[in-house]
């Protein structure tokens, strides 16, 4: 049996009592768009913001008065600390059984290019990560569809056995719902019986966009919105927190992220557990929509700050900056965003150079850190669960206070 690690999201709760008033850091009345100035007050008085709100901040062109009001919002929660952790993601085998037409990562069996480690080559990759002083290893793969139940329990506790203090954050909702499928389990068995062997947390990706349509167009075959909430919903009920995702600029319309927004605002009020909101910026390289233009800066910079105002009861908001770049995640600092996620090292579910590209994607602490600074932040480094971290060369531990 792992020790479970009890997360202390010291001024979580906060967070999740509801909007804490936000400083009046702009006047709603220096706002040159005027459709924007009620959201504006809103935003000043705490007030949570509807559907309209949503589209009203997506149809301006007033990018500085949305990134002012996002940044008002992330000040009043996190001040001028900026958050990363030192990790390492592993993608397992990129073998599924789905063909999402977003995504360029999956390959049949036999197929070129299709890969899968070995349990030798994960717990050798673990310890690089370890040796390197990482905190966290993020390991997410496709829907294999030979591998057993019994082969993710024993990468789990094989992982742990060898480098105990490793955070395990493994397996999408849609992973998860393979599991239940192939070991005829219910969600809470299979989670309980990942807890149990070393699952620390889950990360947010497979959620998408929460839309039939979108769904039967782009990824027709995997989990629906529902399923993807249930997981989610159960894993929080269990007291493992999860983080949350969408990913925009394929064929999405704008009401339908704002409505995506909205249901993970709710899921979050009915199951508390969600510890950060991560826009996915579509990478069309390489996929089967590899021929839609992907998202401009502008969009990305409206996504992050209009999910940081939408999602009042989401502690953080993270650039996943091997998407939305380095460059730009920089600048997210100041539109709401207030976590870079980490070092990530290799990465193979969207490429540097698109398509066939390179998945070494690494950032140095050294770069990540000038970064911040430079952006006019502090950059704090934090494990999983958003405590701080406390560091000497590959040594850490944990602050006992909130970073
Ligand atoms: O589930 C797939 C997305 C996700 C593409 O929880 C694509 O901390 C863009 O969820 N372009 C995996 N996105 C990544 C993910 C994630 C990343 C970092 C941190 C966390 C966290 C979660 O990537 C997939 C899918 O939604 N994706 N293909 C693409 N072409």
């Amino acid at each position: 049996m792992v020790p479970v690690e009890t997360p202390t999201l010291a001024g979580t709760d906060a967070v999740m009592a509801g909007c804490a008033p936000v400083p009046a850091a702009i006047d709603p009345a220096d706002i040159a768009d005027a459709a924007l100035r009620p959201v504006a007050e809103k935003v000043a008085s705490g007030q949570r913001l509807d559907f309209d709100d949503g589209m009203a901040l997506w149809n301006s062109r007033d990018l500085f008065a949305i990134g002012a009001l996002a940044n008002a919002v992330r000040e009043s929660m996190h001040g001028r600390r900026a958050y990363y952790n030192i990790n390492r993601h592993i993608n397992y085998s990129n073998i599924c059984a789905l063909s999402c037409k977003f995504c360029e990562f999956h390959r049949k069996r036999g197929e070129t290019g299709a890969y899968e480690y070995d349990l030798e080559e994960i717990y050798r990759i673990a310890g690089q990560a370890d040796a390197a002083g990482a905190t966290e290893v993020h390991i997410v793969g496709g829907l294999h569809p030979w591998l057993p139940f019994a082969w993710y329990l024993e990468m789990l506790s094989g992982i742990k056995k060898r480098y105990p203090r490793l955070h395990l954050k493994c397996f999408t909702a849609i992973e998860i719902d393979h599991f239940c499928r192939i070991a005829k389990l219910s969600i809470r068995e299979v989670l309980e019986a990942l807890r149990e062997h070393g699952l620390g947390s889950m990360p947010g990706g497979g959620a998408e966009v929460f839309d039939d349509r979108v769904h039967d167009e782009v990824f027709k075959g995997k989990l629906r919105s529902d399923g993807w909430m249930r997981v989610h919903r159960t894993a929080h009920e269990l007291g493992i927190k999860t983080n949350a995702t969408i990913l925009y600029g394929h064929v999405e319309t704008r009401a339908e992220r704002v409505r995506h927004l909205i249901k993970l605002r709710e899921l979050q009020d009915d199951a508390p557990g969600f510890q950060c909101i991560i826009p996915l910026s579509f990478i069309p390289d390489g996929s089967e929509l590899g021929h839609l233009p992907g998202n401009t800066g502008l969009e990305d910079m409206k996504m992050l700050a209009i999910s940081r105002l939408m999602l009042s009861n989401f502690p953080h908001v993270k650039a996943f900056w091997i998407m939305q770049s380095m460059k730009l995640s920089q600048v997210s600092l100041n539109f709401g965003v207030d976590d870079l996620d980490g070092t990530v090292v290799w990465y193979d579910i969207t490429k540097r150079e698109g398509g066939s590209g390179n998945k070494h994607q690494e950032q140095t602490v050294e770069d990540i850190r000038r970064l911040v600074v430079e952006a006019g932040y502090i950059p704090v480094e934090r494990d999983t669960l958003y405590r701080r971290v406390i560091r000497n060369g590959s040594d850490w531990q944990v602050a006992q206070e909130r970073g």
